[in-house]
């Protein structure tokens, strides 16, 4: 039987303007530094890094209403968006290695405009749903995806460096999995656009595999579009992944995290990953930074075909003596 190599295309996105703590834009080279490019060619995997982008530092970026370095954030997603396609076009699955947040604006726009309609799982203790009208704190990395859902285009106001953008995600084809951070208008917007949501709540009730049999049964009722996973680390809880800018108690286990992963991988849909907000200045101590690294790397490992049983790959064979 034939074999597929998984091609996988990495971009380093070390944005942080999304929020306001430091450090988050070293994520990418930590997440390189704890070996996740060997480790995937490991498991058989082709993997080409485009390294990382740069952004533009801008003098003048005074806040839009509540809305806290607009211009910085929209032209840094307007570039990312870029590269996601380029790296589309170039026939691999995308790896996003964040930065805060924020950079799902650019990721999702890039991957939409490089494949059509897109299903996106959002895993992250929050919703980042806030609407500049709406956000509490300014901060743009929780408001990523009213900025692309259709269904919130005319709740959006025009902001400076974002009219490349355009809404490519339908409030049908959004899942959210760990939420257990939201806010009042957030809440009211999964109710209002009836978005499918597993809250920490439900990964409680219904534990984490039926969780994604029915994201996985949800996304793929009609037709099975390509996925977009965006995976915020602070989903895991802050006893695993305390290294992330917003912790959050009450979060997946390190196995639930990994098996979400492994699960969306043996759809063979997934098309983009996002690892974001993994901050190595947010620690405490060496070990609080290298477990969430090191966690990190698990997670993504499982979109590629990690499997916890061992693998080989499929030439193997035992040396003989
Ligand atoms: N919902 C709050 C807090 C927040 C969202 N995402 C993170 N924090 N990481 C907000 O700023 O919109
Ligand atoms: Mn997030
Ligand atoms: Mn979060």
């Amino acid at each position: 039987h034939h074999h597929d190599r998984r091609s996988v295309g990495i971009i380093g996105a070390p944005f942080s303007r999304g929020q306001s703590k430091a450090g988050v834009d070293q994520g990418p080279n930590v997440i390189r530094a704890a070996g996740l490019l060997h480790r995937l060619e490991q498991q058989g995997c082709a993997v080409k890094d485009y390294g990382n982008l740069t952004f533009e530092e801008l003098d003048h970026d005074e806040p839009v209403g509540r809305v806290k370095r607009v211009r910085a954030v929209g032209s840094a997603n307007q570039r990312l968006s870029k590269a996601v396609q380029d790296v589309k076009k170039d026939g691999h699955t995308a790896v996003v290695l964040g930065g805060d947040h924020s950079l799902g604006i650019g990721s999702i726009h890039g991957h939409a405009m490089a494949v059509g309609d897109l299903s996106v799982v959002w895993v992250d203790a929050h919703a980042d749903i806030n609407t500049p009208l709406t956000t509490p704190t300014g901060n743009i990395h929780g408001q990523s995806m009213s900025y692309v859902l259709r269904e919130l285009q005319s709740k959006i106001p025009v902001l400076p460096n974002f009219s490349w953008l355009k809404p490519c995600v339908s409030a049908k084809d959004l899942v959210y999995i760990g939420l257990r951070d939201l806010d009042p208008a957030e809440h009211y917007i999964l109710k209002l656009l009836g978005v499918k949501a597993f809250s920490m709540s439900e990964v409680d009730h219904l534990g984490v595999t039926r969780v994604m049999e029915e994201t996985c049964d949800y996304l793929s009722a009609k037709v099975k579009k390509p996925i977009h996973l965006s995976y915020d680390i602070d989903v895991i809880d802050p006893s695993v992944t305390p290294a992330t800018g917003t912790p959050v108690v009450g979060g997946l286990t390190y196995r639930e995290g990994v098996y979400i992963t492994e699960h969306l991988c043996q759809t063979g849909l997934l098309s983009v990953v996002d690892m974001v907000e993994v901050n190595p200045l947010r620690g405490q101590t060496e070990k609080d930074v290298e477990s969430t690294v090191s966690t990190a790397v698990d997670v993504l490992l499982g979109c590629f075909g990690r499997r916890r049983e061992g693998n080989h790959e499929s030439d193997y064979s035992l040396p003989e003596p």
